[in-house]
């Protein structure tokens, strides 16, 4: 096993996406994938749900040093379990050497991840296929246009819930638990992460190497046409989406969750909504008051029932 890093002079150097890729300026998915791809190395088949990383490998080139398969939306398991089952075979017959073995890698945004694929997602876990599958969640559908998705969090404009006289805060629905539906299926290794926390992230993907079966990766992913933000804010937005308690840093081993950062004063959730275009009709014309309480609340009550547990 890889020792854990330490600090961000450790980061591996080299690129596995290599620069120039057509994403938006500030795409903190991107950034999640750039770390994610230095701890998993070259050896990696990527299979990608239809989303806005598509566009990232347009054929026949890619900007990774790694393979890449595109699926439909609701797929990229499937897709994955053909691959892992396609090595399977040529390691069984002599024809891949064990250790030329690739990883198998699903790329998906929270739409596939949250509502297209999650019958596909489900039934992978449920098979205990050995894959990874990183979600990178701008709790959206944003490669069409900012559309709600399950992801999305209560009081969010998007383009299907846009804050007007019948629901003046947004969307109205809060984001599903992506981590606990995983959780549920019992999986090896689950954990959140965040671009601003690459030495965590490293680390995670470092650590689920030691487990066979199906590894979880959730990161916020900031997306400056969707929120409504400046591109050189992503680090800084995601890095107060954990300050604020609202993006929790978390891992499940076997279902036993642990915290892996705590800050040590929360701010107010209100900091991070209030550098966003898609919260802003929270606080323009009208304080949204009820609203913004209820989101603060939540992420307080979530906290406190970490209150006895948190090492
Ligand atoms: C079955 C199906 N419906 C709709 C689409 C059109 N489509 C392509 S990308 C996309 C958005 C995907 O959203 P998400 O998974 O959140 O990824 P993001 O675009 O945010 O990267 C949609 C709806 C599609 N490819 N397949
Ligand atoms: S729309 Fe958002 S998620 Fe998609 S490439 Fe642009 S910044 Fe990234």
């Amino acid at each position: 096993m890889n020792p854990p890093l330490k600090s961000l002079k450790d980061i591996p150097k080299e690129e596995i996406l290599l620069p120039g890729t057509p994403a938006c300026a500030g795409c903190g998915g991107l950034l999640a994938l750039r770390h994610a791809l230095k701890a998993l190395g070259e050896k990696v088949v990527i299979v990608n749900a239809a989303g806005c990383f598509t566009l990232l490998a347009i054929y026949p080139l890619t900007p990774f040093r790694s393979s890449w398969l595109y699926t439909a939306m609701a797929s990229a398991p499937a897709g994955a379990q053909g691959v892992r089952d396609a090595l399977d075979v040529l390691i069984e017959k002599g024809r891949l050497d064990p250790q030329e073995d690739l990883k198998v890698v699903v790329l998906t945004g929270d739409g596939a991840a949250y509502d297209m694929g999650l019958s596909s997602t489900s039934g992978a876990i449920h098979r205990n296929l050995d894959f990874y599958y990183l979600c990178y969640d701008n709790e959206a559908y944003g490669n069409t246009g900012f559309q709600k998705s399950g992801a999305t969090p209560r009081g969010s404009k998007t383009a299907t819930t846009p804050p007007g006289s019948h629901q003046p805060a947004g969307s109205h629905l809060p984001k599903k638990d992506l981590f606990e539906i995983w959780r549920s299926h019992e999986p090896p290794y689950l954990a959140t992460v965040s671009p601003a926390y690459p030495v965590d992230l490293i680390n995670k993907f470092r650590k689920a190497e030691e487990h066979r079966g199906p590894k979880l990766f959730i990161s916020l992913a900031p997306c400056p046409p969707g929120w409504g933000m400046d591109p050189s804010a992503s680090v800084e937005v995601a890095r107060l989406a954990v300050e604020t308690g609202v993006w929790a840093l978390k891992e499940a081993v076997y279902g036993e969750v642990s915290t892996t950062f705590v800050p040590r004063k929360f701010k107010p959730v209100e900091e991070y909504l209030a550098c966003q275009e898609r919260f802003a009709h929270l606080f323009r014309p009208v304080r949204q008051e009820e609203v913004l309480r209820e989101i603060q609340a939540g992420v307080d009550d979530y906290w406190r029932g970490w209150k006895d547990q948190i090492r």
